[in-house]
């Protein structure tokens, strides 16, 4: 049994309620460690030593907090493996995939804001004629509360700390319960790194309980939140009465747009990662997929032959191209939507939906990668998140009627358009309805860029110097001399 601990003030805890919750590998489905369940008298606890902590950080010369937060993405690039197995254990991502992108990806968010404050710069503003010069202060916020999900753990829960971190102020955070492993890890790292006692506060346990006892608390100056929307709502309800500052980050139901003319090798290739990457529960994933008639029937003979080719696995083996899915109710909830589906005369499940049998791990949650054609944009396949190895697929015939049912979605994350047309591109992507348009490619990230969604996809944004102003207060100071 492997035990986390809470990381508070510099020290590893048990909750104050002595209470644990199990962790379960996905891979195999057996119980292999637990979790504090922690509650309101833990963040009680965190929040008084984070204020103490706020302090001395928020006082820190930039030159120091960057050099503490560069050593901490050199500790965790040189725990890759330990981390990266961590990761496929709890999560049941395959261990390559970890290893080539979660893990990477957390090391760099460390070092890209490492390198970010640096050349964070405010503005100032001169009323000429008027002997008045107007200069903007930022300030840390105080203590934030960062609280993240299952899908990507570490590169998700990174993703905000290590802003909150570089604008100087103190983190309580929550990593999900259902992949607490390599949070706890991190802890390890940031005290071998020199991160003051009581900057980073590392709290385990369920959403309804630690979660809502972080949005609650009026000392959490803000709330980073990645997640599901209804949860996101939820933690809007609470906060926003409070003032509080809120990043959120929500569900997605993406269109990936496959007009006749597009690079036809490399959009087959990412969209079979673009739809199946991480066993389909990435945020950005293409679930909805939109194929010009000229290329409906090739697309769909090829697309389903090679999704019939991948190779779903236990998540260490190197060739798995898709491992286990998170959790067993995850897995009920998806299958759930193929069933129904199997049942509705205007659906045709194409391949997959079933689920997979992996040799000696018979309980593990393994599910076939599923294909399902469509007739019209209005089902509930294609108007709710599904968040697993599952795509709808139908046909379109105009630049109008595609673009047109692509915004027809509550949620307006990212999208993914596949044209070789300059003109279209352009048109396209002024039209579409979400925070990120992807032509010809997906997943290509430049940490500088603004990242999160429009309508039921969240607000506000990551990223860049945007995460840097979320993080601190602006303070306009005005002076009038003679
Ligand atoms: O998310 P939750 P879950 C979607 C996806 C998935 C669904 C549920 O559709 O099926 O969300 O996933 C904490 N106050 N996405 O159950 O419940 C919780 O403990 C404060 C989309 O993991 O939203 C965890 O740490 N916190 C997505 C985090 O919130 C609360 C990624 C996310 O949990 C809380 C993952 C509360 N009341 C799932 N309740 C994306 N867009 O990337 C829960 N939490």
């Amino acid at each position: 049994m492997k035990t986390i601990l809470n990381y508070i003030d510099g020290e590893f805890l048990p909750s104050h309620s002595n209470a644990f919750l199990e962790n379960i590998n996905p891979s195999t489905g057996y119980v292999y460690g637990e979790i504090p369940r922690s509650n309101t008298s833990d963040i009680d606890f965190a929040i008084d030593k984070a204020e103490i902590a706020f302090k001395t950080w928020s006082n820190t010369t930039l030159e120091t907090r960057s050099k503490t937060l560069m050593r901490i993405a050199d500790l965790i690039d040189e725990n890759l493996d330990q981390l990266a197995m961590a990761e496929s254990n709890d999560n049941g991502k395959p261990l390559h995939l970890a290893k080539s992108v979660d893990i990477p990806r957390a090391s760099a968010n460390f070092r890209f804001f490492a390198h970010a404050l640096t050349q964070f710069y405010s503005e100032s503003h001169e009323s000429q004629g008027k002997n008045t010069i107007n200069y903007t202060l930022r300030k840390a916020l105080g203590l934030v509360g960062c609280i993240s999900p299952w899908n990507l753990p570490l590169y998700l829960l990174t993703w905000k700390i290590a802003p909150a971190l570089a604008a100087g102020n103190t983190v309580i955070a929550k990593p999900s319960e259902v992949t607490p492993m390599t949070a706890f890890l991190l802890c390890k790292i940031c005290e071998k790194a020199g991160l003051p006692n009581g900057v980073l506060n590392m709290i385990h346990g369920l959403g309804p309980e630690a979660g809502q006892a972080i949005v609650e608390h009026p000392k959490i100056k803000a709330i980073s939140f990645t997640g599901g929307t209804k949860t996101g709502e939820n933690i809007a309800r609470t906060a926003a009465p409070m003032f509080k500052k809120l990043s959120l980050e929500l569900g997605g139901k993406n269109p990936n747009i496959i007009f006749a003319d597009c690079d036809y090798e490399k959009m087959m290739r990412t969209t079979l990662k673009s739809s199946f990457a991480n066993q389909g529960q990435i945020c950005l994933c293409g679930s909805r997929i939109f194929v010009e008639d000229k290329l409906y029937e090739k697309f769909k003979t090829d697309f389903v032959n090679r999704v019939k080719a991948l190779k779903i696995g236990h998540p260490i083996e190197d060739n798995t191209d898709l491992g286990a899915i998170v959790s067993e109710p995850h897995l009920k909830k998806i299958k759930s939507y193929i069933d129904k589906a199997k049942k509705d005369p205007k659906m045709k499940v194409l391949c997959g939906g079933d689920l997979a049998k992996v040799k000696k791990f018979p309980n593990g949650y393994y599910l076939n990668p599923c294909v399902i054609e469509v007739q019209d944009n209005q089902c509930q396949l294609n108007q709710e998140e599904i968040f697993g190895p599952v795509v709808s697929m139908m046909s379109f015939k105009t630049e109008e009627e595609v673009l047109k049912m692509a915004n027809d979605s509550v949620y307006g994350l990212s999208s993914t358009l596949w044209t070789q047309n300059l003109n279209r591109s352009m048109r396209m992507s002024q039209a579409l309805e979400t925070g990120i348009v992807w032509v010809n490619t997906w997943l290509n990230r430049d940490l500088r860029t603004p990242f999160g969604g429009t309508k039921q996809s969240g607000v506000g944004r990551e990223g860049g110097f945007e995460a840097l102003r979320f993080f601190t207060e602006p303070k306009n100071v005005c002076i009038e001399y003679s």
